[in-house]
């Protein structure tokens, strides 16, 4: 790690607004029965307490329960002055109330929003934000209770409130890598008008940037800096931009790498990377996915540890505070948004359509520094074998590649090689469950057929012209109970999954025509509460290498014996 990059800092970071973080005991109420448009909040009595950030139903009192969960808290602001409520995930969708008026509403469980406060002459503001965890596809149609992991309510991630100054404000600031030879990039940002811009990086003023064009409002640049440092998984220099205009001001942390790809390979930086690592859902029995910073932190470490370079943030936008420790750690992520399995009546709906588009828009904006993040997926196991499925993937693909033009654009297939358009996206990932999900349930050796069947898509992908995709393998595993060892190695034993992910890590490392693997899963994950659980024993998804308290299965030895032997740089 390099620690001049390090920072408790969390980006962007505006140094001219006053904040404070909304963090810590709000007033709450649960009310089971009564619907989201319902409620006069006006009138409401709290009765308990409850922490932001928080899965409300992750707390004893409210284990497994539906309806609204709401919070309440007092802020103070100068009065007559404006200022912006910044809500990291308040899920699954809310209401905003400032004073018993609403402000906002936001439909989506792991993208931040923002919403303007009115400006009042009392200083003393009531804050509500009412979250329900119901399911309601008319609503909310981006989460339904046949995905496999736990929906759970509540405000998950940090809330932010800004003061902002009078005049013309930053809005939001993204830089891109140009060259990373000489170290070129570019700099575009949002801005409420055009003023004289000072731009600082990494403390140091700089006058050498040219050519700043102004339109639609934003501000566009171009700096070339040879003194920097790329960034890259072994070394993760990051550097600092501050925009300022006077009167308000924007620091954004970036690193410059580029990735893209070339001869079936992943390139960064010009030089072909191998990704190893791991599917990760935020998740814990205790605090659901409203993870402590420590649990945060704690299982980058046991990753690192693992030898891996590389977290598939599945099957939604992780959380910021773990995006910057990527940053700051090299790791390498494929960020998707929230999708799990869904069919082609979904992709007719023009309503389910639009919501995906905002969340993406939502998911690029909030992430777009980060220089971990190489690829953007959406749509896990997806209807995609289906022509009435295209004009939805080619939308979500036009949209990332519009809004995202500098990263690598995929989704997580289960349709193999009856997809139908893997010829439109950068890198091929495939889920893939051979030896587990069998198709001769009397097979007694179903380990033998893992290889066979990577062979046979390589191979198929080769024969419809795709060799020069990269291809990963975006999921494989197999179930284990933690702490079921048995003998014959018999399915949901340790054993087995060890035997299982020994072969399958063998395979990636060893065979060049695999870019990477994501293994499914890091930990354990609660799932289901109906009788889909049948096939998920204890009502959770047991495919992780360590169950969801981060007790290590036998597998964990082994994959990070295997990973942590392969160097793919040795013979450059
Ligand atoms: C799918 C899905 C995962 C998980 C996995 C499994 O591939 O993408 O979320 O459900 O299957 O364990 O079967």
């Amino acid at each position: 790690m390099n620690n001049a990059s390090t920072s408790i800092q969390s980006y962007p970071f505006f140094p001219q607004r006053k904040g404070v973080k909304l963090t810590g005991l709000w007033d709450f109420k649960f009310l089971q029965d009564i619907g989201f448009d319902e409620l006069d909040i006006t009138t409401l009595k709290y009765d308990d307490r409850m922490p932001v950030p928080s899965a409300f139903d992750a707390f004893p009192a409210y284990n497994g329960k539906r309806g609204l969960g709401i919070y309440r808290c007092f802020i103070d602001i100068p009065a007559g002055t404006k200022s912006l409520l910044k809500i990291g995930a308040a899920a699954m969708y809310c209401k905003v109330f400032v004073d018993g008026v609403q402000i906002g509403e936001h439909y989506s469980a792991y993208t931040p929003f923002a919403c303007p406060i009115p400006v009042s002459e009392q200083s003393s503001r009531e804050l509500v934000i009412m979250t329900c965890n119901r399911f309601d596809y008319k609503k909310y149609p981006l989460q339904e209770g046949f995905f496999d992991f736990y929906a759970y309510g509540g405000i998950f991630r940090e809330v932010d409130l800004q003061i902002l100054p009078a005049g013309e404000l930053f809005d939001w600031v993204a830089v891109d890598t140009l060259d990373y030879r000489n170290r070129r990039f570019r700099v575009c940002i949002e801005s409420s008008g055009r003023q004289n811009l000072a731009v600082t990086i990494d403390g140091s003023c700089q006058s050498k940037f040219q050519d700043v064009v102004f339109k639609n409002g934003v501000f566009t640049f171009e700096l070339e800096l040879p003194e920097l440092k790329c960034w890259s998984p072994e070394c993760p220099h990051l550097h600092t931009l501050t925009v300022d205009n006077g009167n308000d001001a924007c620091t954004v942390r970036f690193g410059i790498r580029q990735v893209w790809t070339e001869n079936g390979q992943i390139m960064l930086n010009g030089k072909p990377i191998k990704l190893l690592g791991f599917c990760r859902h935020e998740g814990h029995p205790q605090y659901g996915p409203a993870l402590p910073y420590q649990q945060v932190l704690a299982d980058l470490q046991l990753l690192r540890n693992m030898g891996c370079n590389f977290v598939r943030g599945s099957h939604y936008p992780q959380d910021p505070r773990f995006l910057d420790l990527c940053d700051e750690f090299g790791f390498l992520v494929f960020e998707e948004s929230m999708g799990w399995g869904q069919k082609v009546r979904h992709f007719e709906d023009p309503d389910f359509v639009e919501a995906q588009r905002k969340q993406t828009v939502e998911m690029i904006r909030a992430s777009y520094n980060h220089p971990c993040i190489i690829m953007r997926g959406f749509l896990n196991e997806g209807e995609s074998a289906a022509e009435a499925s295209r004009a939805c993937y080619e939308s979500l693909i036009q949209l990332i590649r519009s809004r995202d033009p500098f990263r690598l654009v995929t989704y997580a297939s289960n349709r193999g090689m009856k997809d139908l358009f893997l010829e439109q996206i950068d890198v091929i990932c495939f889920n893939i469950y051979p030896g587990w999900y069998v198709v001769d349930q009397d097979e007694e050796n179903p380990l033998e057929e893992i290889e066979p069947k990577i062979d046979f898509y390589l191979a198929e992908l080769k024969n419809r012209g795709l060799a020069e995709k990269p291809f990963i393998i975006s999921e494989i595993g197999a179930g284990a109970i933690y702490g079921w060892r048995d003998s014959i190695c018999a399915q949901w034993s340790e054993e087995y999954q060890n035997e299982y992910l020994k072969i399958v890590c063998r395979k990636v490392v060893e065979d060049s025509r695999i870019s990477g693997v994501a293994l499914w899963q890091f930990c354990d994950c609660r799932t289901y509460r109906s009788a889909r659980a049948l096939v998920r024993p204890r009502a959770f998804n047991n495919k992780g290498v360590l169950d969801e308290y981060r007790r290590p299965k036998l597998a964990c030895e082994s994959v990070k014996k295997i990973f942590r032997g392969f160097n793919p740089h040795e013979d450059q």
